[in-house]
């Protein structure tokens, strides 16, 4: 799993979520963003789209970023000859294969998609821009048409070839097959594409790469058609585990914040509760057991560390779970002396009125000073 690549499709993909309108000026803060982040390429909406859409995708290839550009089109001559126009480096193309697909949305067949395949990629390779070939809905697409097709473009000389799962079928064990089988029949690289749909998202992009691809699509958040794609941010929870010195050292994790802010501002969502690394108690402890052994050493309760990503943890103290030794700390943070015994004693008042109603943080520190006031206040 170590070198993958991130390309990042907050500018496409994202573009057909529900509540997204980017317009340029907030398409541009966010390709610099990514670009800072460090994804290794930028995707961005087809230039026949609309013309806003065009001249957005010139706008973004003129600023200059390390990031590759890469803008994404049907597999057709009209869409490709306007994508080599536009600056990109780099451009995607995807075509359904799946027999739903073929019957319902462009009705073509397999030699229909394989010669308007090969036209297109010569005509883009010609004009020296990258090009990578997808299928969509790949899952439920039929395995030889798929290997063949991809064999077939392969010898031509794709840079990387693509699959899909555009309606988020499948689970990990059918995306580590199908990617060891297209390994053995392609020498290009592998790119994956994940839908949420059955929440395996960060799941399937973590063992497409086992299996053997290199590049993973995301986006900030997961915004995406429907309930979106592999998020960004939870790709990054999921791969600083599995390589913890490359991700490290080549994207900046402590801008997932900033860059989850700037999305959710731009498509009016929050930032859900639960989320890998940004969501509100991703680093809270809350169980006394818990505190206690996050204070005697973090990796106890914690895969993740927080300030990998320029966060900090948080215990959880002001409640009827907690314990002794997350009393203690705060008694410490408020520079108070106790000793263990009196810090039992406090304790047990603390959970006692924890029993009773929901404690925030003024309770227990009153509960404390309290009863430390009455410690040094000489009986009469
Ligand atoms: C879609 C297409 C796509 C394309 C993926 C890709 C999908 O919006 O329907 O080109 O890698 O999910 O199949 O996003
Ligand atoms: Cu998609």
């Amino acid at each position: 799993v170590k070198n993958f690549q991130l390309i990042d499709s907050t500018l496409r993909e994202g573009e057909q979520f529900a509540n997204a309108f980017f317009d340029t000026e907030k398409k541009i803060e966010i390709a610099r963003a990514l670009d800072d982040f460090g994804v290794d390429y930028i995707e961005l909406t087809s230039p026949v789209a609309s013309e806003q859409s065009r001249k957005d995708c010139e706008a973004i290839c003129k600023l200059g970023l390390k990031a590759k550009i890469l803008t994404h089109i049907r597999c057709h001559m009209d869409d490709a000859r306007v994508a080599v126009e536009t600056g990109v480096d780099g451009v995607d193309v995807v075509i359904g294969t799946s027999k739903f697909l073929r019957q319902y949305s462009h009705g073509k067949d397999m030699n229909y998609i394989a010669k308007s395949a090969v036209e297109v990629i010569e005509f883009v390779k010609s004009k020296g821009i990258e090009i990578r070939f997808s299928s969509e809905d790949s899952f439920r697409s039929d395995l030889v048409d798929l290997l063949n097709i991809y064999k077939t473009v392969d010898k031509i000389g794709v840079n990387r070839v693509g699959i899909a799962d555009t309606v988020g079928c499948a689970n990990p064990r059918q995306v580590y097959e199908l990617i060891r089988t297209l390994k053995s029949v392609v020498s290009c690289d592998i790119e994956c594409h994940f839908h949420n749909d059955t929440g395996c998202a960060i799941a399937n992009a973590y063992t497409a790469l086992e299996g053997g691809a290199r590049l993973i699509d995301v986006s900030v958040l997961g915004i995406g058609e429907r309930n979106g794609i592999t998020p960004l941010g939870g790709l990054m929870a999921r791969m600083i585990v599995a390589a913890p010195d490359y991700v490290r050292s080549k994207y900046k994790l402590h801008k997932i914040r900033d860059i989850e802010n700037l999305v959710a501002d731009a498509v009016e969502v929050n930032i859900p509760f639960n989320n890998p690394i940004t969501g509100f108690c991703a680093f809270t402890h809350k169980a006394g057991i818990h505190a206690k052994a996050i204070l005697a050493n973090p990796s106890t309760y914690e895969i993740l560390d927080p300030h990998d990503f320029g966060m900090k943890r948080y215990i959880h103290f002001a409640n009827r779970l907690t314990g002794w030794n997350a009393i203690k700390s705060r008694v410490d943070q408020l520079n108070l002396n106790l000793t263990d015994d009196q810090i039992k004693e406090v304790t047990a008042k603390i959970k006692k009125l924890g029993d009773v109603r929901p404690l925030n943080i003024d309770d227990v520190d009153s509960i404390i000073k309290d009863f430390h006031a009455e410690l040094s206040t000489p009986l009469l």
